[in-house]
């Protein structure tokens, strides 16, 4: 008889790149017990304030930069999956990650979405041009693509707005048979709700490695906690040994 491919789908969210030194948002130490997020998360916070939001981005931006910011274990892992996984099982690896930064470009995924945008990159208010963007944005800047000045923002999506390729996002996640979900707190939707709808509309196995319990870890249908560096690359060794076992 036939086998069905095996398609996995992984969720990433910041822990995965709190090792690699890039602060989560809703740990003690977390960005949000910092600044509030209503100041710098927001379209009405840019329309408001837009000095202060580039300023928050533009740290960050140089913080990933700045040349002490690697991919970890857990991104090599992912990496490592996504090239050995179709000779194991026929199926494809995707990554859907929430995180802004580029580290597991900077691994070597190549399947992978930002649904919520990437820092290193901005995007014209006016035109709606996607463009590198590696320096500071503040005033002055003209669209590489309209040539509109003072209209970049950063390339990232903020709460009250769609997050990216949501109808690639849904079509995957109906079509796997694993899905995984690393280092997010389970408080932020569409991604919160990934989980459920693998459950729901396929026959997906669905685990959760985080280094606690998230919002929705009742849901999974199997779950591991410690940190991702320890967690992943284990599991992807597992995976690539035995195939998806459901517990
Ligand atoms: C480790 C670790 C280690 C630590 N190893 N693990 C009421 C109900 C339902 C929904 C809503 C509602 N009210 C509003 C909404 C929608 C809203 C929302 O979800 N709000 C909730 C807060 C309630 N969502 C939106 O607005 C989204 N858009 C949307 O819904 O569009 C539809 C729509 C639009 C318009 C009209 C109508 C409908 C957009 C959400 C955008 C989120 N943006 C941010 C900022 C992006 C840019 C930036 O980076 O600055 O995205 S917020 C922030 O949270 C960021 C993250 O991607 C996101 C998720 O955070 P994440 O990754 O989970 O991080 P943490 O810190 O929360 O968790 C880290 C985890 O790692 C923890 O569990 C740790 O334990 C663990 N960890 N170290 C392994 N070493």
């Amino acid at each position: 008889m036939e086998q069905r491919v095996q398609n996995i789908v992984i969720l990433t969210g910041a822990g995965i790149s709190k090792e690699s030194g890039l602060d989560t948002f809703r740990d003690e130490d977390g960005i949000w017990s910092k600044v509030c997020i209503e100041d710098v998360a927001t379209p009405e916070a840019f329309r408001c304030d837009p000095e202060k939001v580039q300023g928050f981005y533009n740290a960050r931006r140089r913080q990933l930069l700045g040349g002490n910011i690697k991919p970890n274990g857990a991104h090599d892992a992912l990496a490592r999956l996504e090239k050995e996984w179709p000779d194991k099982a026929g199926g494809k690896v995707t990554i859907v990650t929430q995180n802004i930064d580029n580290l597991h470009e900077a691994a070597g995924s190549v399947n992978l979405i930002h649904m919520h945008g990437e820092i290193l990159k901005a995007r014209c208010s006016a035109c709606g041009g996607v463009s590198p963007c590696e320096d500071d944005l503040g005033q002055g800047e003209s669209c590489p693509d309209c040539v509109e000045i003072n209209r970049l923002r950063p390339h990232v999506v903020w709460f009250g707005e769609m997050p990216l390729e949501m109808a690639r996002i849904y079509d995957l996640l109906e079509d796997c048979a694993l899905f995984i979900s690393i280092g997010t707190s389970g408080n932020v939707y569409p991604a919160a709700g990934f989980v459920q709808h693998a459950r729901s509309h396929g026959l997906a196995h669905t685990i959760e490695l985080n280094l606690e319990p998230s919002e929705g870890a009742t849901i999974f249908a199997e779950a591991r906690y410690g940190p991702a560096s320890d967690l992943i690359p284990a599991y992807v060794v597992e995976l690539l040994k035995y195939g998806i076992a459901k517990k």
